[in-house]
Formats: C-alpha cells, sequence, structure tokens
C-alpha cells in the first residue's frame, strides 16, 4: 500500500501539483483549484479523500463493466503474477494467459472473429489497426490501398496514430496533427448535424458522404472505415438506424475494410456482447479494450476476421508490436473477467432488466425544461442541454452549462460526464434499479439546480 496512504488531502493535492501531469488537463488550471483524489471503490460507488460518496456515472472512463472490488479478478491476476509475472509474444512464444484469452475472445466475438492481436489500450490497438489494414493490402498486391476514413468528432485515442483517425479538432490543434493518408466526414449526429431531415433520412445521408469521399479519393487507395457503433467520447451520438447498413454496403461495394472500434461499446456495453451486434455490423477488425479487463489491468487488442487472417499471413511477417502485447497478469485478469461476465450471465442481465429499466428512466428526463434531446442504447446514455425546447439550439458558449450541472454532479454525489452540452452515462452494467433510481434522482435534481442557475443569470459565459 502506498505510503501515502494516511496523507491528508491537502497532502496529497500538493505533491500531485508538484509531480503529476494529467491527461487532457489545463495544469495551472487544476492545481489552482487542486485535485479530486479518488481512494477507494466497491460496486458502482467511489470514495474520494474527504470520505465523500459518489455513484460512478461513467464506469471509471466507460471501462468498468462489471464494477468495483471484484475478487475474482484480482486474484486471477495476483496468481499469474506469482507463476509468470512478465513473459513476452515475440520470437515464437507464448504463455497460457494470453493462449487463454486469445480463445476467450474468439468464443465471445461475433462469427467469423477466431484471431486476436494484443497491446496494452484502445490507442495502441487504433495504432495497429492502421499499420494491419496498410500491410494487409499490400499483402494482397495493393499497396496504395492507405487511406483510413474516419468521422469528425469520433475518438479513437490518444497516440499520433489514434488521434488522427480522431475527429477532435482541439487534437489536431497540436502536435502536427493528422498524419498523412487520414480523412473525415461528417458524424451521424441527428441533432447537432441533421435536425431539418428525419433521422433515417440523415442516416443514410451521413453514410453517403463516406461512398462520396471514396469515389473522390478513388477506391483504389482507400484502405478502410472506421468508426465506433456509438461514438462515445464524442456524445454518445447513437446513429440512426439507416446508417449502419449504408455503411456496410459502401465498404463491401468498393472493397473498404469495415473496422469497428469496439473499445467503449464491446463488452456488453450496448446490453450485447459487441456494438457490431446490437447493430448488425459485419467487420472486419475490431478493436478491442476497456471492458475486456473491465479497466482492472491495462490491455487491448485488435479482433481480425477470418478472411483478414489469411490476408495478413500472405504477408510475411508484420513488423509491429509491444513489450506489454499479451502480457499475462493484464491477459489473466481479462480472462477472468470475461468469464465472470459469461458466469453471472452480466450481458444478458443487461439485455433483459437493466438495459431497458436504465433507458426508460433516462428517457423520462426529456421532459424536463432544459433537455433538447435524450439518447442512448443499452448501457449508454445522453441528456443534451439546450437553451429551447423544442428545438436543436445551442448555448452560445458550449460546454459552460453542462460543466455547471457536472459540479453540481458531483456535489450531489454522482459521477457524470460532460461533452459539450450533453450530460453522458455509462455506468457499470452491474448496476441494480434501485442504484439507477438513485442515479436519476441525483442527475434530475442536478439538471434542475442548473437550470435555475440559469434562470437566475448565476452562469457565465463570458470566460
Ligand atoms: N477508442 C475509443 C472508442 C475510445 O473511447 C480509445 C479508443 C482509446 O483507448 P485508450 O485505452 O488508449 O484510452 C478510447 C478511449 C472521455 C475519454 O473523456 C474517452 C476515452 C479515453 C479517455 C477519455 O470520454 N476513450
Amino acid at each position: 500500500m502506498a505510503s501515502l496512504h494516511n496523507a491528508s488531502t491537502e497532502q496529497l493535492q500538493e505533491l500531485d501539483a508538484l509531480h503529476h501531469l494529467h491527461p487532457f488537463t489545463d495544469t495551472a488550471a487544476l492545481n489552482k483549484k487542486g485535485v479530486r483524489v479518488i481512494k477507494r471503490a466497491e460496486g458502482v460507488y467511489l470514495w474520494d479523500s474527504e470520505d465523500r460518496k459518489f455513484l460512478d456515472g461513467m464506469a471509471g472512463l466507460w471501462c468498468v463493466n462489471v464494477g468495483y472490488g471484484r475478487k475474482e479478478i484480482m486474484d486471477a491476476a495476483y496468481q499469474q503474477m506469482q507463476q509468470l509475472p512478465y513473459y513476452n509474444s515475440f520470437f515464437q512464444t507464448s504463455h497460457p494467459p494470453a493462449i487463454e484469452l486469445a480463445a476467450k475472445i474468439s468464443e465471445v466475438t461475433p462469427a467469423g472473429f477466431n484471431r486476436v492481436f494484443f497491446c496494452g489500450s484502445g490507442s495502441e490497438a487504433n495504432d495497429t489497426v492502421v499499420r494491419m489494414v496498410r500491410h494487409y493490402w499490400a499483402a494482397l498486391g495493393k499497396p496504395d490501398k492507405k487511406v483510413v476514413i474516419s468521422r469528425e468528432n469520433a475518438y479513437h485515442g490518444s497516440t499520433m496514430a489514434g488521434a488522427s483517425l480522431g475527429g477532435m479538432k482541439p487534437m489536431h490543434a497540436q502536435g502536427g496533427l493528422p498524419i498523412p493518408d487520414i480523412e473525415h466526414i461528417k458524424q451521424p449526429h441527428w441533432f447537432v448535424n441533421g435536425y431539418d431531415q428525419t433521422p433515417e433520412v440523415f442516416g443514410k445521408n451521413a453514410a453517403l458522404a463516406l461512398e462520396k469521399r471514396i469515389e473522390e479519393l478513388g477506391a483504389d487507395n482507400v484502405a478502410a472505415f472506421i468508426g465506433e457503433p456509438v461514438q462515445g467520447a464524442g456524445g454518445v451520438i447513437v446513429p440512426p438506424s439507416t446508417y449502419w447498413p449504408e455503411i456496410q454496403r459502401i465498404c463491401k461495394q468498393h472493397d473498404i475494410l469495415l473496422v469497428a472500434d469496439e473499445v467503449i461499446c464491446g463488452f456488453g456495453r450496448t446490453a450485447r456482447w459487441f456494438g457490431s451486434d446490437t447493430f448488425n455490423i459485419e467487420a472486419d477488425l475490431m478493436a478491442i479494450a476497456k471492458g475486456l479487463s473491465s479497466g482492472y489491468l491495462p490491455i487491448g487488442g485488435v479482433v481480425v476476421s477470418d478472411h483478414v487472417a489469411e490476408g495478413l499471413e500472405q504477408g510475411g511477417e508484420f513488423n509491429h508490436g509491444y513489450t506489454y502485447s499479451g502480457h499475462p497478469a493484464c491477459a489473466a485478469a481479462a480472462l477472468a473477467n470475461i468469464e465472470l461476465m459469461q458466469r453471472e450471465r452480466i450481458v444478458e442481465n443487461a439485455a433483459e432488466k437493466i438495459a431497458p429499466y436504465f433507458q426508460q428512466k433516462l428517457f423520462e428526463m426529456a421532459d424536463h425544461p432544459l433537455v433538447g434531446q435524450v439518447r442512448g442504447v443499452g448501457m449508454l446514455g445522453a441528456i443534451q442541454l439546450s437553451p429551447e425546447k423544442p428545438s436543436n439550439k445551442q448555448f452560445s458558449k458550449g460546454g459552460v452549462v453542462s460543466m455547471v450541472c457536472r459540479e453540481h454532479c458531483m456535489e450531489n454525489g454522482l459521477v457524470m460526464r460532460a461533452v459539450d452540452d450533453a450530460m453522458i452515462l455509462s455506468p457499470p452494467l452491474i448496476i441494480t434499479e434501485s442504484q439507477i433510481d438513485e442515479l436519476f434522482a441525483i442527475a434530475k435534481n442536478s439538471i434542475d439546480q442548473t437550470y435555475q442557475d440559469l434562470q437566475d443569470g448565476k452562469i457565465d459565459f463570458s470566460s
């Protein structure tokens, strides 16, 4: 246990400010305010260093699907560390946990996916995707098929290729991104981009942007299209029902690989094992991470369909890999996590019981005067705040009102994420009905308070 276990909040904040650079953070602003220190967790709850309790409406960062405190996963990692804490899978070696996990992944993934390349995270998975799809086409004698098409406002990670694939403008603005041969088309975000059309018409039109871009670039130059079945970090953007079938048709017709980024949607998040199951996507490759180990230890992977695996085999050596590809302790934790999900029928239970209840409570928020749209699927939800209803109007400056709402949520004991003006939910899949009631009671109260703040002119849009 860390020696600072009994340190005061102030001591921890001071040391953190001195030595710790946080992801996606304005360091100066954070250090002025002081970081919140999370100390322990159990089930769906977190406790901070002041012993304040929070319901974790985000399952960490969309990952703790089986909830906190699952001893089976800890024991599996501990036992594996005693047996073999580390060995690599380069140079014609392997080890039991990586072998067993690879086989287990092919059991739960959609038909036709039987091979996995391991890495340490979702970002590494998507870096691997870029190199792998280009290597695949080169192996088939088509080295010009290099461009990967993604979407505006997508999130695919923070490495150079991951952030390039992502469509977040502020990320591209730093560090000389995107890398070459990455293209972006519009996102299927009906509320923001397609409000003047029916969702079905807009969904098809958004997909047709892919066909148009392929035709502009020439299909001979395009390797793949990548998309999250539901854009998570972009704001839980659930595409209209017409979107994925049209994307599928376009990829097939133009001989473009379809990559499903299942980093958030995988392992039960949409109340099926994969987002591809929920949306009937027949992908050629899938990026996985997060729910693979429920975040207990870092691990990711790229799962490839049989025909992609065959193509790759024609390419000889794939000059790519990580020290921690298939790390034994991480693989053992992931295996224990999936076995636990199967034993406790966590995905089935989500589909039959918890997700319908979660969606019902989520959609009850649509009546609120501050809520412009509610969207969700499975155990994902977004409550879009809007200044005027019914309309798709947005506040004069995005992300201000939602940050106020987020602060109210925290004060009231709920972790909810704010994306632009949407409040985002992605709780552990093991949340109970009464905990869902608690979650939405706090959410509603916090949105009420935010609405009151707006009416009282307390929200400052100028800073
Ligand atoms: N793909 C998707 C769809 C993701 O959501 C990644 C790839 C990258 O995974 P790693 O393991 O490298 O982080 C992600 C990660 C947020 C937030 O604020 C979302 C993610 C990560 C950090 C913050 O919503 N998603």
